[in-house]
């Protein structure tokens, strides 16, 4: 497989997360969201949206990353689950990934924060605290949940889809100076996804163009 990614796009790193974790062998190839890549000719026949991910699989190009996500869960079952089998299990834990890839996600991204800059004129401290507002409000309502479902990960004792999006959106939250010490569920849980080996690789800083 090829996964066209960058190495700080955290819908990216979800997959690069997933792709790890099921121990499936994947090429990189990256696509510098700062040179504008992403709107390539080349790029856009793969995601007319302008946005990376984009995983290959033999002729197949797909995007949207809990969608390549729950793809990986269909098409190699003899790997690790990203999802419960339970309908209600499954439910809640798409419920937290769609939290933070549905709803804190979208407002932070690049070209969102681009066109405030350069079509609304925001300042630099204006963005900061749009992007931090943002992440608060999420990570308010994530934190409550996980005290419900969380034991080693978001969702009881296994790596679950929702994990795979905690992690890139702290990394995020972290980049952008958030006060983290409000969330100890959601600090517990990034720190023991970390200690995966699945995780760790997959680390922004260790990517191909970082
Ligand atoms: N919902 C999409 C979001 C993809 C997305 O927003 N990707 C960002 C990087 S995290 C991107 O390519 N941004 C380019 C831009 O904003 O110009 C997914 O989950 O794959």
């Amino acid at each position: 497989m090829i996964l066209f990614d960058y190495c700080r796009s955290s819908a990216a790193y979800r997959v690069r997360i997933a792709l790890n974790y099921k121990g499936l062998p994947y090429e990189q190839v990256p696509v510098s969201l700062l040179d504008g890549d992403q709107c390539s000719e080349a790029h856009l026949a793969r995601n007319p949206q302008g946005l990376v991910p984009a995983l290959q699989d033999g002729d197949l190009i797909l995007n949207q990353s809990l969608a390549i996500c729950e793809y990986l869960d269909d098409e190699y079952p003899d790997t690790e689950k990203l999802l419960p089998a339970i309908a209600s299990e499954k439910a809640k834990v798409r419920a937290m990934a769609q939290l933070i890839a549905c709803d804190i996600h979208p407002v932070n991204n690049l070209r969102m924060l681009k066109y405030m800059v350069a079509e609304l004129g925001a300042t630099d401290e204006q963005k900061t605290t749009w992007y931090q507002h943002w992440i608060y409000k999420g990570f308010d309502a994530l934190e409550v949940i996980l005290a419900d479902t969380a034991g080693e990960y978001c969702f009881g004792d296994s790596v679950t889809l929702a994990d795979l999006c905690l992690v890139p959106q702290v990394f995020n939250a972290n980049r952008f100076k958030c006060d983290m010490s409000r969330y100890p569920n959601i600090v517990r849980v990034n720190e023991n996804c970390l200690k995966l080996k699945a995780f760790a690789d997959a680390h922004p800083d260790l990517q191909p163009g970082a």
